[in-house]
């Protein structure tokens, strides 16, 4: 049976000869074939190369922006309009619009000229980009910057038309051939909306115009509409037998009634239309999706790709197969950090690869691979013993028995919901209410009543405001609220304290803490450090943030000129957690590191690693976070 065939019959429900076994290595490859550091074996070998060598399927189920046909395949990146192999049509900008793109260093500027007025985006790939194995250009001017762009940029895509193409993606799949599964990519976003969220605003902005904007964003996602109708129509036309339709779902982005509402009807509508052609619907479903579970189950897709199980996220592996695969396929299952040694020794890889043998068995529904890709500092050999226990132990039906049981205490965990105790006094209500409705206006009125009734303006922050925050830490992970409410209640607060600060004393304006915050050099993300610093500000600590790919100078400089009592770094990286450690020591070498007490966080972090380094804490999320940044302080 060839890997196609592997695929399509575990996509369908089928049980195939093998287990398909099926790594991502493109950012693996990109970088260490830059570096000129690839196995020596594979010296000078493209990725498809290595795969073959290796007796492994070739992942063309995921788009790969390392390896494109056009020069121009990302210059649209700030829109989402790219020109991929794995489209099969073309976008084309109608002449009304004037394109104009300028090129300095690392940086595109594109100007996008409508009849309704001028949008404009930056992007950014640096070198140091390339070599870390990053392929996402990064947004650093988004589309959207106020209200009013949304009619332009509305204009624009009622100018930009979608017109079948499937030259390159005829190419791409005779490379191919029978060693993979060749899926076809619109923006890897799973509607408009989600569009408008990856594609048209900085991550965090977004919820506060979903909020705020709502009538003018839904008029977008509406004139974007027709174009989405459109690709679906050329995919089920064209030659492709599988489509991969958006991504990056995560319970706190895609928080739960956000991918009902804003999704789901999209992925059904997919699925369906792909479904009536015997086409296949895969899914980038890379994130945290403990919350997700059953919408993803029930949402029609065939293929949920990239799943990262615990322990770099929640859901264990034995879970997923449990809860998803009587009528969902899993691709992945191997987290990438399972792949390091810096976070995984041999004793825990061989562990972890024992109980996936044994979870998934009988192996129906499950294609094998790293979640979501192999990293730069990969052990190769690991991806090798991979293969070789797929060949030796993969045959199916599994004999690995039956999954692990799924205990009552792990169950009862999951359910558990934690009921806050709101025991604050009556007078305070409205102010409470205000910041955990997240009524940025309200609240001055109501800070400004109290005041007039000459309520000390310090029980006002601390029964008031801060008791607010401390009622919406808990219910955010209790999973009772998701991230916009946590959003707009921290905007709330800052617009109270505005209102209170002329009236607090010196003394009581004096904050639980200053603390330092970044994410470290080479990482970008910044969503989850951007909710610690919003949940610190709001528990009453000053933060000094100091943003995304932060060099360990920086922080160094800063450490030594804020005088803060906490340096906090995110990565989300397992290729940039190393710089944690380069930054704790530069700042032992310099004297510095008893100035600061150092927490650390992110994804692939975890405690161990924060001991390792000699952080002084770790925090899970932004809850525990705040909970570690107050017993740092001494506060509790
Ligand atoms: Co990326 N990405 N990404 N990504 N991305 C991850 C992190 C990944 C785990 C996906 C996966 O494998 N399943 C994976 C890393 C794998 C690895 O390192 N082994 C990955 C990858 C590979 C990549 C690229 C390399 C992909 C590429 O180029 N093809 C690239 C790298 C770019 C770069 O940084 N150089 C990339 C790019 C992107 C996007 C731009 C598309 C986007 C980021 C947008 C943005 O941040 N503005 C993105 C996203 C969205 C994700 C996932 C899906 C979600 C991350 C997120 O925001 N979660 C992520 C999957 C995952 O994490 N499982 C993934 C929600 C957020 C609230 O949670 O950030 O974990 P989180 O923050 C939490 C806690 O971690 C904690 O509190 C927060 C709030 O509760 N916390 C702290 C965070 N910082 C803390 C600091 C503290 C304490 C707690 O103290 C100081």
């Amino acid at each position: 049976m060839t890997y196609k065939e592997r695929m399509l019959k575990a996509a369908r429900g089928e049980m195939p000869d093998l287990l398909p076994y099926i790594p991502r290595i493109d950012l693996w490859h990109a970088a260490n074939f830059r570096a000129g550091t690839l196995p020596a074996q594979h010296r000078g070998r493209t990725a498809y190369e290595i795969s073959r060598a290796e007796g492994w399927g070739l992942m063309t189920a995921s788009v790969d922006f390392t390896y494109q046909f056009s020069p121009d395949a990302l210059l649209h990146r700030a829109l989402g309009t790219y020109a991929l192999k794995e489209q099969v049509f073309k976008f084309v900008f109608s002449p009304r619009v004037d394109i104009r793109v300028k090129e300095e260093g690392d940086r595109t500027f594109v100007e996008y000229h409508t009849p309704k007025g001028m949008v404009r985006t930056c992007k950014v790939y640096s070198e140091e980009m390339r070599r870390g194995g990053v392929s996402i250009h990064w947004v650093e001017d988004h589309l959207i910057k106020k209200p009013e762009d949304y009619r332009v940029a509305a204009c624009l895509f009622e100018n930009i038309d979608l017109v079948p193409h499937y030259d390159s993606f005829l190419r791409w799949e005779k490379e191919v051939g029978e060693d993979g599964l060749c899926a076809a990519w619109l923006a890897g976003a799973a509607s408009p909306m989600h569009h408008i969220q990856k594609y048209f605003l900085d991550a965090t902005e977004f919820f506060f115009h979903y909020h705020d904007h709502q009538r003018e964003m839904r008029a977008l996602a509406e004139a974007m509409a027709p174009l989405y109708e459109k690709a679906l129509k050329i995919i089920a036309e064209s030659p492709a037998l599988a489509v991969n339709w958006g991504g990056n779902y995560d319970e706190v982005i895609t928080y739960p009634p956000y991918f009902e509402k804003e999704l789901l009807p999209w992925i059904q509508k997919a699925s369906a239309a792909m479904e009536a052609k015997g086409k296949l619907v895969f899914c980038h479903c890379d994130g945290e999706n403990q919350g997700l579970l059953d919408l993803i189950r029930d949402s029609g897709m065939h293929v949920a790709e990239s799943v990262c199980p615990y322990p770099m996220t929640k859901v264990k592996v034995e879970d997923y197969y449990r809860h998803w695969a009587d009528r969902l396929t899993i691709m992945g299952g191997v987290p990438s950090n399972m792949l390091l040694p810096s976070s995984a020794g041999e004793e825990e890889f061989l562990a972890y690869l024992d109980n996936l043998f044994r979870a998934i068995a009988p192996g129906k529904r499950f294609i094998l691979g790293v979640a979501d890709t192999t990293p730069r500092d990969a052990e190769f050999s690991r991806l090798v013993r991979i293969g070789e226990i797929v060949q030796a132990r993969g045959r199916l039906p599994l004999e690995g028995g039956a999954a692990r049981p799924f205990t009552e205490a792990a169950l009862r965990q999951a359910a558990a919901r934690v009921t806050p105790q709101a025991e604050t006094e009556e007078l305070f209500k409205t102010v409470q209410d205000a910041v955990l409705n997240g009524e940025e206006k309200e609240i001055q009125t109501h800070i400004g009543e109290l005041i007039r009734k000459g309520v000390e303006a310090k029980s006002i922050l601390q029964k008031g405001l801060i008791a607010a925050m401390e009622i919406i830490g808990p219910r955010f992970k209790a999973g009772e609220v998701f991230i916009p409410e946590v959003l707009l209640s921290s905007r709330a607060m800052n617009e109270g304290l505005k209102i209170l600060e002329p009236h607090l004393s010196e003394d009581e304006k004096k904050k639980e803490g200053k603390i330092i915050l970044g994410t470290v050099k080479g990482d970008l993300h910044d969503i989850g450090k951007n909710l610690v610093a919003m949940m610190l500000r709001g528990i009453g600590f000053e933060v000094v943030d100091l943003g995304i790919n932060v060099p360990a100078e920086e922080f160094v400089k800063q450490v030594r000129e804020q005088n803060a009592d906490i340096l906090g770094l995110s990565a989300l990286l397992t290729t940039t957690m190393p710089e944690m450690k380069k930054i704790i020591q530069t700042l032992d070498q310099r004297g510095l590191r008893k100035k600061v007490k150092i927490m650390v966080g992110g994804a692939p972090v975890n405690q161990r690693f924060a001991q390792e380094i000699g952080a002084d804490g770790y925090g899970h999320d932004a809850v525990a976070a705040v909970e570690l940044a107050k017993g740092l302080m001494g506060v509790h």
